[in-house]
Parts: C-alpha cells; sequence; structure tokens
C-alpha cells in the first residue's frame, strides 16, 4: 500500500483524527519535509526548571485551565533519554485526566541520538500543530542539563517553576535561566518552605533591570493558577529576551556537540595528564567539528 501523502495525513489530523496527528508528527519528526503556510506565528510557552519542581503537575493544571475555556493545548515534552517517542513520557508520573481530553495533546519527543539534544523536527512539528487549530503549545523540558536549554529557542514565552525543596533559585541563577525567564512560578505555596522561598526568588532578582514577574501557586491545590494563566497572557515576547535565549541555546548545543566527539574522553585525560596542554586539546576537538 502507498504510503498516505503528508497532507492527506495532514487533513485527516485536522479532522480530529488523533491517530492521523500522531503519524504525522512521528514522520515529520523522523525528518520527513512538511511545509505548511503559516498564517501566523505559533503560540509556544517553554516551561522549564529544576527537576521535580512541579512542571509536569503545573502544565496539567494550566491545560486544564485553557482547555476548559475552549483553548487547545497540545503538550510537547521533551525527554533526553527515551528511546521511543510518541507514547506517553516514560518515567514520569501519570498525567492528570483532563475535564476537556478533546482539548489537550501530549507527546513525548526523544532528544536521545541527535546532537545538541534538538529534535531537528521540532519547529516543524510546533508549526504543523499550530496549523491544525492547537493554539497554546507548551514544551515542556524533561530532566537536567544542557539538552533542557536546547529547546529554548524555538519558544517564544518561557516559563521558570521552582520550588521549596532546594536551593533551586541558586541553580537557575547559575545557569543564566532567570534572565531567559518571562515568568517565575513559585510552585507548592501549599508548603511550609515556599514564602521563603518566594522571597530568595525576588532577591535574587534584585539585580535584573527587568524582572520579571513571580506568582506563588500550587499544582496540588490549584491556587494561583487562574492568576499564573492571566500573567502568562500579559507576556509581550521581545528581542532581549530572545538574544538572551539564543546565546543559551547556541552555547549548551555547542557543549553538548562537544561532549559527544569521540575523542572529546581522550582529550580530557591528555590534559589531566599534562600530555597536552587545554589549547591543544581545544584544538584537537576543532579538528573534529566538520565530523560530528
Ligand atoms: N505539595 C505539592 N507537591 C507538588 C506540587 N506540584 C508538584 N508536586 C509534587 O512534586 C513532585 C514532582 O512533580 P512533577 O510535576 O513531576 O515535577 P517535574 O518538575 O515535572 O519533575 P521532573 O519532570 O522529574 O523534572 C510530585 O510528587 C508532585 O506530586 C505542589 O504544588 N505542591
Ligand atoms: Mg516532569
Amino acid at each position: 500500500m502507498a504510503m498516505t501523502s503528508l497532507s492527506s495525513q495532514f487533513e485527516l489530523a485536522k479532522n480530529g483524527d488523533r491517530r492521523s496527528l500522531a503519524r504525522l508528527l512521528t514522520r515529520i519528526e523522523n525528518g520527513e519535509e512538511f511545509k505548511v503556510d503559516t498564517q501566523s506565528l505559533p503560540w509556544v510557552l517553554g516551561v522549564t526548571g529544576p527537576p521535580g519542581s512541579g512542571k509536569s503537575s503545573l502544565i496539567d493544571r494550566l491545560a486544564s485551565h485553557w482547555s476548559n475555556i475552549g483553548d487547545r493545548v497540545a503538550i510537547l515534552a521533551i525527554d533526553p533519554s527515551s528511546p521511543i517517542s510518541g507514547g506517553a513520557l516514560l518515567g514520569d508520573r501519570a498525567r492528570m485526566v483532563h475535564t476537556n481530553p478533546s482539548h489537550v495533546y501530549f507527546r513525548s519527543i526523544s532528544t536521545r541520538g541527535n546532537h545538541g539534544g534538538i529534535s531537528p523536527g521540532l519547529e516543524s512539528m510546533i508549526v504543523t500543530l499550530s496549523e491544525l487549530g492547537w493554539n497554546r503549545i507548551i514544551i515542556e523540558t524533561v530532566g537536567v542539563g544542557q539538552s533542557e536549554f536546547s529547546v529554548i529557542s524555538v519558544v517564544n514565552r518561557v516559563l521558570l517553576v521552582d520550588g521549596p525543596d532546594r536551593g533551586d533559585v541558586l541553580q537557575a541563577e547559575k545557569a543564566g535561566i532567570l534572565e531567559i525567564a518571562d515568568l517565575i512560578a513559585c510552585n507548592k505555596s501549599d508548603l511550609p518552605g515556599s514564602s521563603s522561598s518566594m522571597r530568595s526568588i525576588i532577591d535574587g532578582l534584585s539585580f535584573s533591570e527587568n524582572p520579571p514577574p513571580v506568582v506563588s501557586v500550587s499544582s496540588l491545590t490549584g491556587e494561583g493558577i487562574q492568576e499564573l494563566a492571566e500573567k502568562i497572557d500579559e507576556v509581550v515576547p521581545n528581542q532581549s529576551k530572545n538574544i538572551a535565549r539564543a546565546i543559551i541555546t547556541l552555547e549548551s548545543t555547542m557543549i553538548s556537540r562537544i561532549r559527544k566527539s569521540p575523542v572529546y574522553e581522550d582529550v580530557i585525560t591528555k590534559i589531566s595528564e599534562r600530555k597536552i596542554t587545554t589549547l591543544e586539546g581545544v584544538e584537537l576537538l576543532e579538528d573534529q567539528y566538520g565530523k560530528l
């Protein structure tokens, strides 16, 4: 049987066929080229933050909130370790049962095997979803490390989720995420430590020229979700944030590439044994760039 064309799969997906939607996205993810005439820029929110801060729980709350007012919410979870894509998010807890399931779409995207941790078809998937009427696209970063930031440049709004559990704010400050965030959610407001973590987030922003709003929320009780959703809609995408995101994306992608170099371990060992200088190590890695 001849393979269904991408455009007929697109039409089927447009009529609400989830299986066609999943297949279409899989084919785009696997590198098949699909151009849709874009009428408008997709609305894309990136959600980032330390492990366990409550990103998934918060996204579920927001998805429920928006789907209940008639929006169509597509969640793409970037999973750096999962070998399977298109399935349920492996290793993550069960997702919330949405009251309006036809208005929520969830998909996990594996970054395994992709240089720099970004799926090459991701941008095309986003445009396709947007053209299919998914008017809120949420990119959920899963796990830690560089792959978390490599997707930041495909989004036009960033929500940083922090929690009261650890020195999360410090981590965010160090990684430069506070700068790229349009909005910060201080999650788990139902827990005792939350007001002090709220204060330390605000303190951490005291040197920022244009600090993002900080909203206290609880994904457990739903407190603050409405306010957070409103604040998200007040975000005006701006070029200085885009530049900060482009820097982070570029640098984190470079670092991922360097680490994937076949000579990386060897170069590290040689530098540590003083057999070569750091600069010589850099040159050895640079020689490999064209081959990555
Ligand atoms: N008390 C409380 N617990 C919460 C809240 N939000 C999330 N949790 C709990 O925190 C844990 C982590 O929540 P997730 O939503 O999986 O966090 P995450 O940031 O997506 O985690 P990773 O994907 O592993 O980085 C779970 O046990 C949640 O039930 C909250 O507002 N209050
Ligand atoms: Mg999660």
